[in-house]
């Protein structure tokens, strides 16, 4: 299968250590297209101003291209209104807003949070401090043998003392498809608010923030072919208004006086400070490549490679596949074992073969106490990737314990 998909992401075109590249560390970030180079080259070379500052026309037209581009995100995650996105710097920042912005306002002792053991630490530490300081508890739904959250975990640990409930909607260690439409009902059911961290799931399927009902998303830009530096917080307009500022400064406010200050309306109040419009301009051309692409293709693409290549490293011998196997739950994320080596190590031999995957414990070390592992291999697919990037990874896999001196049964 090959595609000329590659030959728009000018990354992908070199030799790394004698070998044509083969990036699979796309849950880490992915590359830019040519489109989203060039049109953060634009923006510096002919648009750069301070926008919503000046009566000139350089920063009208800076100003365009940041609302512009908010209304472009708006259309493409299904919200209502573009009041309701907010620009941050990346899913981290969305996700600090919301716990110190909303959980540190409306929780109180007593109260309790829900995440799952299979959030990235940037959803579990900062709920973490939401709880020290308030005296509450953070609660977890735990995964079954697939990896997946149990109906029993959701019916169970969502009760009436929730108050904010924090999914991630696709693991980015096992690629895992989580229920998150069941978790958002049951959330509600019980007065909760429901945040989606989107960050492993938006850029590869579909995500209509209307048809889901969450309260809050997240994402990253740089995860979705956009520049580093330029993420997004959905929110629902009602939270969103009865939500303190974050981040003070310019920009965000209506009036000040010696000891008062009225805050700008939405988004404004949350976008304190000079604002990434390069980045803004950058994430556009990225959804616009994302849309002419089609979503759907993506995801059948995702599918295809993820089903090849579970195939493939399944008869590699010595090779332990984490997570379910059943594609219709799992996104294009493998996390794997090689027995007797560390994860590391593999990493390492692989990238002797121009092959780059990841290795670690990739920010989340409670769901690696809970699997009872340090540390796994992860290599992760995006709609570049080819069945001939697959059949690279398979054959610097198979000969990674000769490498080390292990025989090769
Ligand atoms: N949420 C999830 C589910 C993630 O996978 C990540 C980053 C984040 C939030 C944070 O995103 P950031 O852009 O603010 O850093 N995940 C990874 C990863 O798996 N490897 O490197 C970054």
């Amino acid at each position: 299968m090959k595609n000329n998909i590659k030959a728009d992401f000018p990354t992908l075109d070199q030799v790394v250590n004698g070998h044509r590249l083969v990036y699979l560390d796309n849950a880490a970030t992915t590359q830019k297209p040519i489109s989203v180079i060039k049109a953060v080259e634009d923006y510096y070379n002919s648009n750069n101003a301070n926008p919503h500052r000046g009566a000139y026309t350089l920063s009208m037209k800076a100003t365009e291209i940041y609302e512009n581009a908010r209304a472009v995100v708006k259309n493409f995650i299904g919200a209502k209104k573009t009041r309701e996105i907010i620009f941050t710097k990346n899913a981290t920042e969305s996700l600090n807003l919301l716990a110190y912005s909303y959980g540190m306002h409306f929780i109180k002792e007593g109260d309790e949070i829900v995440i799952s053991i299979a959030e990235h630490h940037s959803n579990l530490v900062p709920w973490q401090q939401v709880v020290k300081a308030k005296g509450a508890t953070l609660k977890y739904l735990y995964l079954n043998e697939e990896g997946i959250i149990p109906d029993k975990e959701i019916a169970e640990k969502i009760t009436e003392r929730t108050k904010i409930v924090s999914v991630t909607q696709v693991s980015n260690v096992l690629g895992t498809i989580q229920p998150v439409e069941q978790i958002i009902r049951k959330a509600h059911s019980v007065g909760a608010i429901a945040i989606i961290d989107a960050a492993q799931s938006l850029p590869h399927q579909k995500v209509n923030v209307t048809e889901l009902d969450a309260d809050f998303i997240v994402f990253s830009g740089h995860k979705m072919l956009a520049p580093m530096g330029i993420g997004v917080l959905y929110g629902k307009e009602e939270l969103l208004e009865e939500m303190p500022p974050f981040l003070c400064g310019g920009d965000m406010i209506e009036y000040v006086t010696e000891q008062d200050t009225t805050f700008a309306p939405l988004p404004y109040k949350f976008e304190g400070g000079t604002q990434n419009v390069g980045g803004a301009a950058g994430l556009a051309a990225a959804i616009e490549y994302l849309n002419a692409f089609s979503m759907d293709r993506i995801r059948q693409i995702e599918e295809e490679l993820t089903d090849y290549a579970i195939n493939k490293l399944s008869e590699i011998p010595h090779i332990i596949l984490h997570g379910t196997k059943d594609i219709a739950k799992k996104a294009g994320v493998l996390s794997f074992h090689v027995e007797d080596v560390h994860p590391h190590d593999v990493a390492t031999i692989l990238d002797a073969s121009g092959i780059a995957i990841r290795a670690g414990h990739h920010c989340a070390e409670p769901l690696m106490r809970y699997m009872k592992i340090n540390a796994t291999c992860r290599a992760s697919f995006y709609l570049y990737n080819t069945k001939e990037d697959v059949d690279r990874l398979a054959q610097a896999l198979a000969s990674v314990r000769r490498w080390l001196g292990y025989g090769s049964k």
